[in-house]
């Protein structure tokens, strides 16, 4: 991975918002415009104050479930070829709709963005996805870069494949100047814990290392990409470029405030 050639010194954030947390997993297209908002106006408060924000959000019911059903990430099937290109237009539409939803609460809180769609700018899938990030390397002054996980095209045999926000996040914190923090903000749960979730006596890891291992749920019913087991190793692999990197309940978003200026932050810190 090479650092993109422009440089500054300003502090830039990068935020992901989970498709868990901006939808609800379960409802085909159903949309969570209050976590949506509450999001927006952090990032308002953090571009207000100078910051320089990117920001990368999930999938979830507009993504994974019709993606799962007709076999995305796993590339053409000679079988189901024609099918699986109608998927992958309905996939993209959604995405589409989707982002509308972020843009327009972005928006509404006074945030002018620019959406970058993987689609336009990425081939291939993983962190190894060939793509020009110059784009997302912006003033705080300019618009704030938007962009998704997303059906790619891809150079070899498998024709596309789904490119997951994680993966975007681990090139987008390595390769931008001037990357202070990193955030994945995560629906319902305040960080990575000890057990599943679930589990009545699980408890919030306040920090983790790859080393450690996880014994977290893997939600196989939803997620093409790799649900909380994905974020983690994206995470750690941030860790390695960036000091602070985030694991947080984005239902209150405002602990992101906390992570930028140092204060104690419920969460899981993520160490290299
Ligand atoms: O939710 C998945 O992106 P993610 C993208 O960031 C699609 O892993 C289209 C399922």
């Amino acid at each position: 991975m090479h650092p993109v050639a422009i440089s500054s010194r300003m502090s830039r954030v990068v935020l992901k918002l989970g498709g868990g947390l901006i939808t609800d997993k379960s409802r085909y297209r159903h949309v969570r415009t209050d976590r949506i908002d509450a999001v927006s106006s952090v990032v308002r408060e953090l571009r207000d104050s100078g910051q320089s924000v990117v920001l990368v959000h999930g999938a979830g019911s507009f993504g994974h479930l019709e993606a799962r059903k007709w076999g995305l990430a796993d590339g053409i099937d000679d079988e189901s070829h024609e099918s699986q290109i109608r998927a992958i237009s309905r996939v993209r539409a959604d995405m589409d709709d989707l982002n509308r939803a972020v843009i327009e609460s972005l928006s509404r809180a006074g945030v002018d963005c620019e959406t970058l769609p993987p689609r336009d700018w990425a081939i291939g899938v993983g962190t190894e996805f060939e793509g020009d990030l110059g784009g997302f390397v912006r003033d705080p002054d300019e618009p704030i870069p938007v962009t998704f996980g997303d059906v790619v095209d891809t150079s070899d045999g498998s024709k596309f494949g789904i490119l997951s926000g994680d993966h975007i996040m681990v090139r987008l914190g390595c390769e931008m100047p001037d990357v202070t923090a990193c955030a994945f903000l995560l629906g319902d749960v305040d960080g990575l814990m000890d057990k599943p979730p679930g589990e009545l006596d699980s408890t919030l890891l306040r920090t983790w290392s790859s080393e450690q291992g996880f014994s977290g749920s893997h939600d196989l019913d939803h997620d093409v990409t790799g649900g909380i087991l994905l974020k983690a190793g994206c995470a750690s692999e941030i860790a390695r470029c960036v000091e602070q990197v985030w694991l947080l309940n984005g239902a209150v978003p405002r602990r992101v405030l906390g992570v930028v200026s140092h204060s104690d932050v419920v969460g899981t810190r993520i160490l290299h």
